[in-house]
């Protein structure tokens, strides 16, 4: 016989345990961002996106960065796809663009997290990564904190292979100590269709990644040019022959699409000649992107390249002339000349001059492909076959690269991959075009943030540079945007197509544009691939505090000094880096070596070289009065 208190006792014990066991099940479902059973945990508003907002397309609440991100679905307009069955799922489009979540109240010091489903649909076939950011407001609404995750990989959906289910983007975060509001930033790498549904934000995610925090700020402070230099600007053209965009005219993106490729051929090659005249008045080494027949002598032989291509995107419905292309090989054109017999079809004689007057010659694609609707294959053989023909007139393989027909929208996130592969580090010539516009302009043209940045979802390794059109009727903007960028401490580069270069006004546009810059003093001038490549540098650059105190103190002040060690991690030189001294300092050592005072006690700033993974160290002894 079981005594009354022992049943009781089982069954008080296996109530423990259930609750213990129920208890652990919703902590771990809240530690992953999963909702526990009958209860809701979301916290998210119109997290259905069920409820329309004022901006067509768009749920009540939700917000996004241009055009592109709007509700798609069976029960919308019978595309697109849903995951949980309601017919909706919100599609993002554009590597400028992102969608951002409702509002949501929080408090100070607790940890949120937040999860979503993503799929693409990519037309290029390609898988793609996004990213969640974090933004946390104050009770004035003012932003005071973003922290990022790392890009994460979407799902990829295609009619032969569609995958077993959505990806899963998420991350967590703690709310800072001011932090009354959060929203979600959802930001793609690329302009790959991307459909988001079940967004969840909740407390807990402890076991999901925790977004970063930009990196702090170096304890010295770095100039961000060399030499003290307050900005950069690059001279670069668009240089190809009638087998370039030519050839291939667009009816759109190319104001001279009706005139005739050969007589156009032959003024990219006046252009070449007229430019190179004024930058050597000025000692200016300019940026020349080339496509791939520039490089050859002639091509009697009958070369076949890439395959002989035919190019099925470059339809009338995309903006061409015709469907001439659709279904003729893209090469065929080629008169199998020389540069005697059709020098508007070959520039190869030009290659030495250029490099002999030092300016840079870069890729405008080998084809003049459209990058956007090229897949990952063709931009994997035209970069290839750039390379090859670059290295037959003693060019090296291709650093930077700018688009025909500022052609990035569209571009895969596997095309990128491509590019970076290929050990392009800058690219510049991007769609301007809302979704896809990494430099949004003000009314009158000028870019508002004229610098370099990262492109998303490759920070660290592929930079984008912003550009200005330059035209008679812009010579004088040009000259705005360039006091602006000087404002801004930043970088512009100054553009247009070499066969523009012929007409005496614009001869004379660029004339002005370049005298008035050098003259200005404060301009670094260089090859785009130089000035891209010193902001990666720079951006890269590692910067420690010393602690361990092994140098004898300060001869001057009898202080402590303080010492950082700066390291170049980068592949790429660092000259001329310039440190600021801070007006307290007394003395300053290099690697040990005392700098004489007059070096710079006047400026306020050392100067450094520093070789590519080079490490120095810099002690600075403050005065007496300022250590107190
Ligand atoms: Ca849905
Ligand atoms: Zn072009």
């Amino acid at each position: 016989m079981i005594s009354r208190q022992f049943a009781f006792g089982a069954i008080l014990f296996s109530f423990i345990v259930g609750a213990a066991g129920i208890f652990f099940f919703i902590s771990q479902r809240l530690d992953r961002c999963a909702a526990p059973p009958f209860i809701e945990t979301n916290l998210l508003p119109n997290a259905t996106f069920a409820i329309p907002g004022p901006v067509a397309g768009l749920p009540e609440g939700w917000g996004r960065g241009a055009g592109g991100v709007e509700l798609r679905g069976p029960a919308v307009d019978g595309q697109g796809f849903d995951l949980d069955g309601d017919g909706r799922a919100l599609q993002l489009i554009g590597i400028a663009n992102y969608a951002i979540t409702p509002p949501v109240r929080v408090q100070a010091n607790v940890t949120y997290c937040f999860t979503v489903a993503a799929l693409t649909d990519s037309l290029l076939r390609s898988p793609t990564r996004v990213r969640l950011v974090f933004e946390w407001y104050d009770a004035q609404g003012s932003l005071r904190e973003q922290a990022s995750t790392p890009w994460q990989p979407v799902a990829l959906w295609t009619p032969e292979r569609p995958p077993a289910g959505w990806a899963v983007i998420g991350g967590s975060a703690r709310a800072p100590a001011d932090a009354t509001m959060l929203r979600v930033r959802i930001e793609p790498a690329s302009d790959d269709r991307i459909y988001l549904d079940m967004p969840r934000l909740q407390r807990g995610g402890h076991t999901l990644t925790l977004a970063q925090p930009p990196a702090p700020a170096s304890p010295l402070l770095i100039a961000p040019w060399p030499e003290g230099y307050r900005a950069a600007v690059a001279f670069t053209f668009d240089w190809e022959t009638a087998m370039g965009g030519l050839i291939h005219s667009r009816s759109v993106d190319d104001p001279r699409a009706d005139e005739d490729p050969v007589q156009r051929g032959l003024r990219m090659r006046a252009g070449v000649l007229n430019s190179m005249a004024i930058f050597e008045r000025y000692h200016v080494r300019a940026t020349y992107y080339a496509t791939g027949y520039n490089f050859l002598m002639g091509n009697r032989e009958q070369r076949r390249f890439m395959g002989d291509p035919v190019f099925s995107w470059a339809s009338a419905a995309n903006g061409w002339r015709s469907d001439r292309w659709t279904t003729r090989p893209w090469f065929s054109d080629d008169p199998y000349g020389t540069v005697e017999t059709h020098p508007a079809w070959y520039f190869g004689d030009q290659i030495e001059p250029l490099l002999a007057a030092g300016h840079d010659i870069q890729s405008h694609t080998f084809s003049h492909l459209y990058g956007g609707y090229a897949d990952a294959a063709t931009w994997r053989a035209d970069i290839e076959t750039w390379n090859m023909v670059a290295a037959e007139r003693g060019v090296g393989h291709a650093r930077s690269l700018a688009f025909p027909w500022s052609s990035s929208a569209g571009m895969s996130d596997a095309s990128w991959d491509v590019i970076e592969q290929a050990g392009i580090r800058s690219v510049t010539r991007l769609s301007d075009y809302g979704p896809y516009n990494l430099f949004p302009t003000d009314g009158r043209g000028l870019i508002r943030d004229p610098d370099c940045r990262w492109l998303p979802g490759r920070e660290g390794r592929l930079i984008a540079c912003p550009d200005f059109y330059l035209t008679p009727a812009r010579a004088e903007l040009a000259i705005v945007q360039i006091d602006q960028t000087v404002a801004y401490g930043g970088m512009i580069d100054i553009w247009a197509h070499t066969e523009e270069v012929t007409s005496a006004a614009q001869q004379a546009a660029w004339e002005d544009v370049v005298s008035y810059t050098v003259r200005r003093g404060d301009i670094w001038v260089a090859p785009l691939r130089e000035i891209a490549e010193w902001q990666i540098a720079r951006r890269a650059l590692q910067i420690t505090t010393l602690t361990d105190s092994a140098l004898p103190a300060g001869r001057a002040s009898g202080s402590a000094a303080q010492r950082y060690q700066i390291w170049n991690q980068s592949s790429y030189p660092l000259t001329g880096l310039m440190v600021a001294v801070p007006s307290t300092t007394v003395d300053v050592a290099i690697n040990n070596d005392i700098v004489p005072r007059e070096h710079w006690r006047a400026s306020g700033w050392i100067r450094l070289d520093l070789a590519a993974g080079q490490a120095i160290e810099v002690a600075l002894w403050p005065t007496r009065s300022s250590s107190r």
